[in-house]
């Protein structure tokens, strides 16, 4: 696989070939009785700003480095203070100029002393990097064993000639930029470094070189074949299955198969002469047949993700225990698969996703997409002088990952363009390993692979491909070819900042459309690094905050979790949106439909049960027994009689699947699916006679001194109409809202103008609207104030009319929004807009919870009395915007420490946002640590509220959650909870 010595003009770390002295590919296995040395630890290190800055005299026994750092390894160098991180979406942070990289090259030289243990046996051994970024030159005991490249995949050198039983001196200089640099345009950070392990393996006479698991499964037959091919020869046990084999051979058995739901592994043993080695074999089939992606004969659905491997404190230098928390976060939110974009992942994710059940589409390191930014000109996967070094990734992904059962399918990379060495590479894939099909999106006539791929096709395109209906490829041939193909979006709502918005509406096309097998959510985590301000408070950097010449900003933080992996609300929704049970209930009927979704697994695993609610509050619950119901079959349950009158207010069954006993990923009781359903409706907007506070006899609006107007509870100002005190305590008055924090999907694609909703916006002067009085009128029982809400240079206008009452200790505002003139855009958003005093902070509300939702982010909300404190009310997105919301709000009580305070009612329901910083701060801010508390509480009350779309790559917000600008009506009624509900400082009452 690797190429000789590069000629002497090029140093090799500019040579397109993979490398120098490694060994073949072969299999990663996590034990054996073979011995290891783990080699990670703390290094000696030194930096030069250049590739040739030093010499290589570093490497030989005897040199003294007593005064270099020290380093730990696995690790980053520019995450342990050497140098700087860097990011970059598409555009390499160097000229393109293949192969050649910058002079300025940051080169890490590595130095570590080791012994070997005392019973270390002596001869054959091999020294293994699992990943080091981008390019190294290796010495053991002042001789050189080779050079790679291939930041993310492993390599392998013999050693054991070279081996002493005691100070062994072992150096590795890194170079940050080299030919491989150019495969590597992954979007995320340039981080050099030897960031995965270093081990020692010995490879006892007789070991095993490499092997290969094939295992299938006849979904017909209810049988497993499985046949290892090994060098050498040797046998395979398999005690359960009362298996004891010669490698090479091919057994057919009775097995249980493996898939992401029921991942069913069987603990074998392969020995030969020399090694034996613990394996754990899934027996499953993957085959594209009739155009649907099936395994084990079924059409399976991804519900998955895009993972890189990150961290914010170590970026790619993961621990097993991480990996193993993205694992169960995943399982924990109905997430069945990963795309490794844009590379294989440290080989125990794999062990893991064996293990828990994940289907994998394990990516090569490979992504050349800063050659667009030149018309693709020189791009090396159609040149073939690069040939060898993308085999020579394609055979280091293929044999290390080939014996994982979760792997269902190569990619060969991604955004590429297209070219001969795609073919290059699908063509020894294939001869490889036949038995997994081939992924690769950039190609739209597909002709190297299996499924047709796409990332962030709109809805309107992926329903149209789920008819088999597309616009036809120019050519016939690849046209019916592609055609018969499954279609799967491998990156799809691009879950950057507030969003993604229109998860529901893809899942009901994956639902629908037999050919649309799913897709991956881009994508999983939040890159974004810890930093600390002067005053130590932790924020999350991207791109920008490290100098960089070029970088693409907070593009990086596009995940699902933010950055320390706390699940975002994005993931919230997408948990609810992928549930594989779907609940729907009749009420008329009395009945449940639980229909399962799962592709394989029955709904024993899962404990049905019900809850009634009224008002909010839990009255009586109980469970359901469900019967057998396979996978794409339903079950009906009856409801028990509605156990009381619901006059009290307003009530609803919750019906809840949960895991009926403890999993390898979450414990007994889980929440795995649910559904609620009104069991009866009464008062306008959902507010039962429970909810309501009497008020008193009406009153009547009368003029006071100091140029006031005294209604209710109310005192306003008489020339304007603005509301100055409730209940004696000053605030700022609701007023007509339209303005939000533009979220990153309000932002759009810089590439894309029709995206850019916050431009638009801001040149339409929505941030800055003005309000003029028009009339203040008092009469009767209310206080009428009209107002034109309009921005500097514009003629089109919102004319806002607020009508006031008041009865017994209630204030009620009717509020009737006209627009005036053409309004092309949609309002970011319709409400009020109050300030009150920031001691309020404890909020309840009877409505959506309890995290944030948006029109089309919501189905993850559900009705019920929810508390929190203000602060638990932000959603910390990494660069602030506009968050939040909690939808349907009958109510909501806010609340100082000794329980006085402020209680709001809407008719209809309204969107409820509470911050303790303005929306222009909101704005403003860059990081988190940019919001500081403010003297009061902003309190928006919303009638509507514009979509998220996700448009910060994808679509925009659908026609049906866009917020148009029409006529609008809508009330709150104002109720203090005690009359010195908030008396500002210095105050007296
Ligand atoms: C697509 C990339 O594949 C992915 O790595 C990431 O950059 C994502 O977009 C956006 O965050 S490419 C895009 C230009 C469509």
């Amino acid at each position: 696989m690797h190429e000789p010595e590069p000629s002497a003009a090029v140093p090799y770390y500019e040579d397109m070939a993979p490398g120098t002295g490694a060994l073949p590919p072969r299999a990663w296995w996590p034990a054996s009785d073979a011995r290891r040395v783990g080699l990670g630890g703390a290094w000696r290190f030194r930096l030069s700003a250049t590739a040739q800055a030093e010499d290589d005299s570093f490497a030989r026994p005897g040199y003294d480095a007593a005064r270099w750092d020290v380093l730990p390894v696995p690790s980053h160098w520019p995450l342990q203070g050497y140098g700087q991180p860097a990011y970059t979406n598409v555009r390499y942070p160097f000229p393109v100029d293949p192969p050649y990289v910058p002079t300025e090259n940051p080169t890490g030289d590595h130095l570590r002393t080791f012994d070997l243990p005392d019973d270390w046996p002596g001869g054959a051994a091999v020294l293994r990097f699992e990943g080091v970024d981008s390019c190294a030159r290796v010495w053991l005991n002042g001789t050189e064993l080779g050079t790679f490249k291939g930041s993310r995949l492993p390599v392998e050198f013999e050693v054991g000639e070279l081996l002493r039983p005691q100070q062994n001196v072992l150096a590795v200089r890194v170079h940050q930029w080299s030919s491989g640099s150019y495969l590597e345009d992954q979007d995320m950070w340039w981080l050099p470094g030897i960031f995965r392990e270093v081990t020692l393996i010995e490879r006892p006479e007789g070991a095993v070189t490499d092997f290969f698991v094939h295992c299938g499964y006849d979904h017909t037959t209810g049988t497993g074949t499985l046949r290892v091919d090994c060098e050498p020869g040797g046998t395979v046990t398999v005690p359960e299955l009362g298996l004891d084999i010669p490698t090479g051979e091919p057994v057919i058995v009775p097995v249980e198969p493996w898939s992401a739901e029921l991942p069913r592994l069987y603990d074998a043993e392969l020995a030969t002469e020399g090694e034996r080695i613990p394996l754990r074999i899934g027996f499953r089939t993957v085959a594209v047949e009739d155009g649907v992606l099936k395994v084990n004969g079924r059409r399976i659905a991804f519900r998955g993700v895009n993972r890189h491997e990150f961290d914010p404190d170590h970026g790619r230098a993961l621990d097993q225990e991480t990996m193993r928390d993205d694992l169960l976060l995943m399982k924990q939110h109905n997430i069945n698969a990963v795309r490794t974009s844009h590379y294989p992942p440290h080989p125990a994710f794999l062990d893991l996703c064996d293990e828990l059940g994940m289907w994998v589409i394990d990516e090569c390191d490979l992504e050349t997409h800063g050659f667009e930014e030149v018309g693709w000109r020189g791009n090396p996967v159609a040149d073939e002088r690069w040939t060898p070094a993308l085999l020579d990734r394609a055979a280091r992904m293929v044999e290390r990952d080939k014996n994982h059962p979760s792997v269902v399918m190569w990619s060969l990379g991604n955004e590429c363009g297209t070219g001969a060495g795609l073919s290059a590479m699908a063509s020894w894939i294939r001869e490889r390993d036949p038995a997994r099909p081939i992924h690769y999106e950039g190609d739209l006539s597909c002709a190297d692979v299996d499924v047709y791929s796409r990332m962030y096709a709109d809805h309107a395109e992926s329903e149209l491909i789920g008819r088999r209906a597309e616009p036809p490829l120019a050519d016939a041939e690849s046209d019916k070819r592609r055609r018969n193909m499954p279609f799967i979006l491998c990156e799809y709502a691009h879950a950057m900042g507030n969003g993604p918005g229109g998860l529901a509406e893809y899942q009901r096309i994956f639902d629908t459309y037999e050919r649309c097998q799913g897709g991956f959510v881009w994508e999983w985590i939040d890159h974004g690094l810890r930093r600390r301000t002067a005053d130590g408070t932790a924020y999350f950097a991207y791109g920008g905050d490290f100098g960089e010449e070029l970088h693409d900003g907070n593009f990086v933080c596009d995940g699902l979790l933010f950055p320390d992996r706390t699940p975002s609300p994005g993931l919230v929704e997408y948990k609810k949106v992928i549930e594989p049970v779907r609940i729907a209930g009749d009420v008329g009927r009395g009945q449940v439909t639980v229909t399962n979704r799962h592709d394989f697994a029955d709904l024993s695993g899962l404990a049905f049960s019900w809850t009634y609610e009224v008002a909010g509050v839990a009255g009586d619950s109980g469970r359901f027994t469900v019967p057998l119901t396979g996978p794409g079959q339903s079950a009906v349950l009856d409801l028990p009689p509605m156990p009381r009158s619901p006059a009290e207010g307003e009530a609803w069954w919750t019906v809840r699947a949960v895991l009926a006993e403890d999993t390898a990923w979450a414990p007994a009781g889980h929440e795995v699916a649910w559904a609620q359903f009104p069991a009866a409706q009464r008062g306008p907007g959902g507010l039962g006679a429970a909810d309501r506070v009497h008020g008193g006899a009406p009153h009547a609006p009368r003029l006071a001194e100091g140029g006031m107007v005294v209604l209710g509870p109310g005192t306003f100002d008489a020339a304007t109409g603005a509301l100055r005190y409730l209940a004696g305590a000053p605030l700022e008055a609701p007023r007509l809202d339209v303005w939000r924090a533009p979220t990153d999907n309000d932002r759009g694609m810089p590439w894309f103008p029709d995206s850019q909703l916050d431009r638009q916006w801001r040149e339409s002067g929505l941030h800055r609207m003005r309000h003029r009085v028009v009339r203040v009128a008092v009469g009767g029982d209310t206080l009428t104030v009209t107002t034109r809400v309009a921005a500097a240079a514009a003629d089109n206008a919102l004319l806002t009319v607020y009508t006031w009452s008041a009865a017994g200790d209630r204030l009620h505002l009717d509020v009737a929004v006209t627009p005036e003139g053409e309004w092309r855009l949609p309002l970011p958003r319709l409400g009020v807009r109050m300030g009150l005093c920031p001691t309020l902070d404890s909020v309840e509300w009877y409505g959506g919870g309890p995290g944030e939702a948006y029109p089309d982010s919501r189905t993850a909300a559900r009705v019920g009395r929810w508390r929190a404190s203000v602060e638990e009310l932000q959603t910390p997105y990494v660069r602030p915007q506009e968050n939040g919301a909690r939808p349907d709000v009958r109510w909501s009580e806010l609340r100082r420490a000794d329980g006085s305070g402020l209680r709001i009612e809407g008719a209809p329901a309204y969107w409820l946002t509470a911050r303790p910083w303005s929306t222009e701060a909101l704005d403003a801010a860059r990081h988190t640590t940019d919001l500081v508390r403010e003297e009061t509480l902003w309190v928006h009350l919303d009638h509507a509220l514009h979509g998220l779309g996700s448009a910060s790559c994808g679509p925009l917000t659908l026609p049906g959650d866009r917020l148009e600008a029409a006529p609008a009506a809508f009330s709150f009624t104002f109720v203090p909870l005690e009359a010195t509900w908030c008396v500002p400082p210095g105050v007296e009452q």
